[in-house]
């Protein structure tokens, strides 16, 4: 079949308003362990991101890689559990945590991004004290006494400062910062921080125009199962305290209201393992996933 270069054409006429409207606009991406699936959706990962900068649209990108920290630990024969959303962290597994985050999948994206064109650095929330966390804590309430206790997750952290100095740096600049979500506590801990919430922590420090994040579903759903596109952080409250949003889904919205309660202009909470879901989108009128504004 012959190419329709003339609707190429008009793709990229039709991104101007977009591409004005993002102009030298900082947009943070969180990339899931789950949407970096195989190797071409790392590679067109990869490439809308090289374009995004390109286009002087300046992308931070902080990683997961829960699935791929799982599979290292079941070779190693270690055991993990997790509670609400959170990897509980012995001293072995922030080992293997680090090793994983810092080590295959940030040089991975980074090497996917360079592959591209792309000048990626990668780096840790230890490097240039960008990221300083404490322990974090989970009370949970004994269904039949309703007695609090603490649970103890380990070395799961919690952000409690970002400078986010380095990174304003790299986004004046061509570089692209990659980012592990493994914080450093004062008493020379390594922590484990979950990725959503890692960006989140950064986004509000950096005031960045966008946060988005990719994940394995398409968005908020409402009581039918269908995508809200858009939505209020009033909006979330409701229909969290309705039951509505639940599960998995929590974690997200949560770090989208801390992030725009944080000033982040909007949160955008979309299906990663779609073709160029970041494209779709900043650059398209459809735009894609829930977006969650003030
Ligand atoms: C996560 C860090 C990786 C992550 C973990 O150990 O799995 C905590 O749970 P995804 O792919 O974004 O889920 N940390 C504390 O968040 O990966």
């Amino acid at each position: 079949m012959k190419r329709d270069w003339i609707a190429t054409a008009r793709t990229l006429s039709e991104a101007l308003p977009f591409l004005q409207r993002y102009d030298g606009a900082t947009v943070v991406v969180k990339f899931g362990g789950h949407a970096m699936s195989d190797d071409e959706a790392m590679e067109r990962f990869a490439r809308d991101i090289v374009l995004m900068k390109q286009c002087n649209v300046h992308p931070v990108v902080i990683h997961g890689g829960g699935p791929q920290i799982n599979e290292m630990l079941k070779r190693l024969s270690i055991t993990s559990e997790f509670v609400d959303g959170k990897r509980v962290t012995d001293a072995a597994t922030v080992e293997v945590v680090e090793m994983v985050l810092s080590g295959r999948i940030n040089k991975g994206i980074v090497q996917a991004i360079n592959a591209q064109g792309g000048r990626a650095v990668g780096l840790s929330g230890k490097d240039a004290s960008l990221m300083i966390c404490e322990k974090a804590t989970k009370t949970v309430k004994d269904p039949d006494s309703a007695i609090e206790k603490v649970l103890d997750l380990g070395f799961v952290g919690h952000p409690v400062k970002v400078n986010p100095g380095i990174l304003n740096t790299f986004v004046a600049s061509d570089f692209i910062p990659v980012v592990a979500p493994v914080g450093m506590g004062t008493k020379g801990e390594t922590f484990n921080v979950n990725g959503d919430t890692a960006a989140g922590a950064i986004a509000a420090a950096m005031k960045a125009d966008r946060l988005l994040l990719l994940t394995d579903v398409a968005g908020v759903k409402d009581a039918d199962g269908d995508v809200i596109t858009d939505l209020t952080a009033e909006n979330v409250r409701d229909l969290t305290e309705k039951g509505i949003i639940s599960g998995g889904m929590i974690p997200k919205t949560e770090t989208a209201l801390a992030a725009i309660e944080g000033g982040v202009g909007a949160v955008v909470i979309l299906d990663g393992r779609a073709p160029h879901a970041c494209l779709l989108e900043l650059f398209t009128e459809q735009g894609a996933g829930s977006i969650i504004k003030r």
